[in-house]
């Protein structure tokens, strides 16, 4: 399954003026059969009565169609229908709720729009002479012009949301995804270079002003210990998201504590980096780490400590006892982002490690209603 960001696949929502202007302008070209004032046994009057009975069928169908093509085309909101993810970040920059009503009164309108239609139809077979007929044709499309009208600023929300919405990066849900979680300045976006194959893609959430990145790499899959040569490769996803998982949540805002909240709805693992270079800030990269812990309990974590390049021998040693009496482990994995071929084999033995887990977080994430 390709990256789907459901919201790429919508068309861009027409202007009010813009979507009543063509309807309209389509339907006067329109030439409406048996009315060519050249055929003579019809009298004139049934022939105007005709036309513009037509016309006023013809733009109610095309402005409908129009109309329910937006929300026909708007993914379907309800839980189970679109990735929870895409749900919850249409909330926090939106509101579900206010989009579900801009929905429902485009349809609202369309269902007014066929009955002033029928008020009109009636009385254009009724109209007593060739003015009357195109009065009342004049009338009706007056009519469904304000009708239109009023969805001005609905249709420009929608629009809003369509553009924004499309910047996400495209996720898989069929696949795994690691979320990078660590303190500005780790490494965490030359990691997400460093293990990706293709460049990366970049999107603005529409929850940050800063951009997020998803990479792609295969894992490796052994048949056992022994083997060379991997049996097939598991494709995954890397995602860091600047401003929301590098801060405690003491420094976040109320969107990006909701951002938080959608991240959960995406991360089937999470890769936490540790700078211990960045002395001053030893206490608040731990702080951010058992928040991370906390927050996404469920989910597997691979600690990683970078710029091994950086730390002497001396700082090595430091670093153990640090990590004895912080985390209480005896060994650590001490990664440089200048051998990428080693935290990628990390990110093998991990996956491998607690593939079960984030199978199942993945399951509990995903599960969608067939269409
Ligand atoms: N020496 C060294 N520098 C690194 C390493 N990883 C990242 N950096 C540098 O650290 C800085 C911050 O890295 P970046 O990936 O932007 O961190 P982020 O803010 O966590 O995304 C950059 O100047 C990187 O070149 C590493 O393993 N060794
Ligand atoms: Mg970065």
């Amino acid at each position: 399954m390709p990256s789907t960001n459901p919201f790429r696949a919508i068309k861009p929502i027409p202007f009010a003026d813009e979507l009543f202007t063509r309807s309209h302008n389509n339907v006067m070209k329109t030439s409406i059969r048996g009315t060519s004032t050249s055929s003579k046994a019809v009298p004139l009057i049934r022939k105007a009565r005709k036309k513009e009975a037509a016309r006023i069928e013809l733009l109610s169908r095309e402005l409908r169609e129009k109309l329910f093509q937006i929300v026909e085309e708007f993914p379907t909101l309800q839980d189970g229908h679109i990735p929870d993810f895409y749900i919850e970040i249409l909330d926090i920059s939106f509101s579900i709720d206010k989009i579900r009503q801009t929905l429902g009164s485009l349809s609202g309108s369309a269902d007014i729009i066929w009955k002033i239609k029928r008020e009109y139809l009636g009385t254009v077979w009724h109209a007593s002479s060739i003015l009357a007929t195109k009065d009342l044709r004049r009338a009706a499309f007056g009519r469904m012009e304000s009708v239109i009208r009023k969805l001005k600023a609905r249709l420009e929300f929608l629009e809003s949301v369509r553009k924004e919405m499309r910047l996400m990066p495209g996720i898989d849900f069929e696949q795994p995804t690691f979320c990078i979680a660590g303190y500005p300045n780790v490494g965490k976006s030359s990691l997400v270079n460093g293990v990706t194959s293709a460049t990366p893609e970049i999107g603005a959430y529409p929850f940050t002003t800063k951009e997020a990145t998803v990479g792609h790499l295969e894992i490796p899959v052994y048949a056992s210990s022994s083997h060379t040569k991997p049996l097939t490769h598991i494709p995954c996803q890397i995602v860091d998201t600047p401003g929301i998982l590098d801060r405690t949540f003491d420094e976040r805002n109320e969107i990006e504590l909701r951002a938080l909240a959608a991240l959960k709805t995406l991360a089937a693992a999470i890769v936490f980096i540790f700078d211990f270079t960045q002395q001053e800030a030893i206490n608040a990269q731990l702080n951010l780490y058992h928040q991370i812990i906390s927050e996404f309990s469920e989910v597997p974590l691979l600690l990683l400590f970078g710029k091994a390049d950086l730390l002497d021998q001396e700082e090595k040693d430091k670093l153990k006892v640090f990590v004895k009496e912080n985390f209480s482990k005896d060994s650590f994995n001490l990664v440089t982002m200048n051998d990428p071929s080693s935290i990628h084999s990390l990110l093998a033995d991990f996956f491998k490690t607690n593939q079960k887990r984030i199978t199942t977080i993945m399951d509990q994430q995903n599960v969608l209603v067939e269409d």
